[in-house]
């Protein structure tokens, strides 16, 4: 199994990242600065037409969608245990939780950061609010999850939900409302943020903000 991954500091690569480190799978990481507008380089564009991150190329075939990505890369590792095992009682849940984050909280966060340039500029300001107040709802649902007692979103242990859920949380933090303001939500992050795998990650990406010790 060859992996090769594109990916840009604290992007939506960053949840795929994460979990190649977490299984400890070898991989090449190759960076493409979204800043400098690498993503949409004619040689970036035939690996990934839409011109985003991530792309993770699979045994040499160039595959697009964090949150695809890691499902199948949970499907190609199970011992790694980062999803539940199909029929098992915590799966259903992990499905909700993934397409929940997929279509709902991602697309929000895209039209937070994006409704000026996606869309006309004019109405970039009722984007905002909108997406603001879906954000909020998700971060009020995950912070219910967790006041109901659970310490993960798929029964008892990590799975590739909550390397999602972290990463979107993450992209709050400069928000009206971070997603740290939510009491029971914080604690959550303080977990998976002392995760080694997190702090490798965030090493790797150069990430300075938004860690347990800053
Ligand atoms: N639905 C996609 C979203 C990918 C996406 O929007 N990536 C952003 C970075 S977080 C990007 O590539 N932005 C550069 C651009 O749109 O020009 C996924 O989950 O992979």
């Amino acid at each position: 199994m060859s992996y090769v991954l594109y990916y840009s500091p604290g992007a939506a690569s960053m949840p795929v990242h994460w979990m190649l480190l977490e299984m400890g799978v070898p991989f090449d990481a190759r960076l493409v600065d979204i800043d400098a507008g690498q993503q949409r380089d004619p040689e970036y564009l035939r690996l990934n037409p839409a011109g985003r991150v991530p792309t993770l190329v699979v045994d040499g075939v160039a595959r697009h969608e964090s949150a695809a990505l890691l499902m199948l890369l949970a499907e190609r590792h199970p011992e790694a245990g980062l999803a539940p095992a199909p029929g098992s009682a915590a799966r259903a849940g992990w499905l909700e939780w993934m397409v929940y984050l997929a279509n709902t909280l991602l697309p929000a966060m895209r039209d937070w950061f994006y409704a000026a340039s996606d869309g006309d500029p004019a109405g970039a300001e009722a984007v905002r609010t909108l997406a603001r107040r879906r954000i909020e709802e998700a971060c009020a649902r995950l912070d219910a999850h967790c006041a109901a007692g659970h310490d993960y979103l798929a029964g008892d242990r990590l799975s590739t939900a909550d390397l999602l859920a972290l990463v979107l949380l993450r992209w709050t933090r400069n928000m009206p409302r971070p997603a740290t303001d939510w009491p029971h939500l914080t604690g959550y992050i303080q977990r998976l943020r002392a995760l080694p795998s997190f702090i490798e990650v965030s090493a790797r990406e150069q990430l300075t903000e938004w860690r347990n010790d800053a």
